[in-house]
């Protein structure tokens, strides 16, 4: 309790801190939605004090330091000479003084075996260079990695939502993984590598002139996890959220709306070639199971926060949500984006029952779904332009577990 207590401290202390510091609207309005989480999260935790504590004891030979943006970082507690033999840079101490924490960070050409390696973009030519690209030697008994993407600012999608100019690509692994463009810091990636025996590359393929690239950014964190590991996502979850309560966004999910072009008359026309958001991307996405009662999805507040089929235009208000066979009859009777969640229910807020629906497409989420499943699929078409897809900004949904099981 004490534990939970000093950690509430923390984070409201932490949060103080960043509301005065932010000072732009759309930090503020970033502050909102990550405020709602940590609320959530916060009302979770109080139900359950001992999920804190095994988390806080379930780490052993990491340490945690800061990287030259003073982002968080993750390191491994070694001896100096052998952080120096395997080519880690040393950050500060641990071991009460006998390690060091040793960080792994690699770019363009270079290669890992480390069970957490950073791949940055800190090679002088890495958004020049056709691919630049780490190489990774899984070490034994490592059936996934696991990669976080600190900072993923690339080219966007083209206007069919299609990554082209230049996007992470990753090869060597059990399954082929889709390629990620546009903003996506923050999110991340499991890569199945149970079967696999070779290594494991994870590139950034630049496929324009430099100018196109030039203002890319990365830094991502792979983590080799052990196939002993509780947090191992399930077979076929291509993210694998760990937390009881948290927020899931489409991949390349900006903070505005798309920046396809439109005019402002109705029906709104596209001027331009490029802005498509969400990725023509299909995967699915898993939040691990606590109570095993099923979880909440909820729309963020950072509104329009579902477009996934047709053209959203905020002069013109939201007609209402989609679903199941909706998704085919108003769309030219055939699904083309959508978001399933098996075993699916509305809610509405005057609504006891809830109404069984498991595909969700257009313009809006319900208030609420529930679903007893821990895994939602994404499902595109490989094309938005052609289907008058415009300004598709993709999904924003906060999940929360359910704690009371009906019997
Ligand atoms: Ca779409
Ligand atoms: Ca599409």
């Amino acid at each position: 309790m004490t534990s939970t207590t000093t950690m509430g401290a923390v984070v409201v202390l932490t949060l103080a801190l960043m509301v005065i510091t932010e000072v732009t609207g759309v930090q503020i309005y970033e502050q909102q939605q990550r405020e709602e989480v940590v609320d959530l999260q916060r009302q979770h935790h109080q139900q359950d004090d001992n999920r804190d504590e095994r988390r806080l004891f379930n780490s052993s030979g990491f340490c945690n330091t800061k990287n030259y943006t003073n982002m968080p970082e993750k390191g491994v507690c070694l001896s100096y000479f052998s952080c120096l033999a395997k080519g880690g840079v040393r950050k500060g101490s641990c071991w009460l003084g006998f390690g060091t924490c040793c960080v792994f960070e690699r770019t363009c050409g270079q290669c890992s075996n480390a069970t957490v390696t950073y791949f940055t973009d800190r090679h002088p030519y890495s958004t020049m260079l056709d691919s630049c690209g780490i190489t990774i030697h899984k070490a034994y008994n490592v059936c996934q990695l696991r990669l976080d993407m600190i900072k993923l600012d690339l080219s966007e999608p083209n206007v069919e939502g299609v990554c082209v100019d230049q996007y992470l690509q990753v090869t060597g692994a059990d399954t082929q993984i889709f390629t990620i463009c546009g903003s996506n810091s923050g999110q991340h990636l499991i890569v199945p590598a149970r079967t696999s025996f070779r290594p494991i590359t994870i590139s950034i393929i630049n496929n324009n002139d430099a100018t196109v690239n030039a203002n890319s950014r990365w830094n991502i964190k792979v983590e080799q996890l052990s196939c002993n590991s509780s947090d191992l996502a399930p077979m076929g979850c291509d993210q694998y959220y760990l937390e009881p309560v948290g927020s899931v966004k489409s991949f390349n999910y900006a903070t505005n709306p798309s920046s396809a072009i439109y005019n402002t008359t109705y029906p709104p026309t596209r001027l331009g070639t490029r802005g498509t958001r969400h990725l023509q991307a299909r995967y699915s996405i898993c939040v691990k199971p606590w109570s095993h009662c099923g979880l909440s999805w909820t729309p963020s507040i950072d509104q329009p926060s579902f477009t996934i089929t047709d053209i959203y235009d905020s002069s013109f208000p939201l007609p209402g949500f989609q679903y199941d066979s909706l998704c085919a009859t108003n769309y030219n009777n055939t699904f083309t984006d959508y978001l399933m969640i098996p075993g699916g229910s509305i809610f509405t807020p005057s609504s006891t029952t809830g109404i069984p629906a498991s595909i969700f497409c257009g313009l809006k989420f319900p208030p609420e779904v529930r679903a007893s499943g821990y895994q939602v699929i994404f499902i595109t078409n490989d094309q938005e332009a052609v289907d008058n897809d415009a300004d598709n900004r993709g999904f924003h949904l906060i999940y929360q577990e359910q704690t009371n099981c009906e019997c």
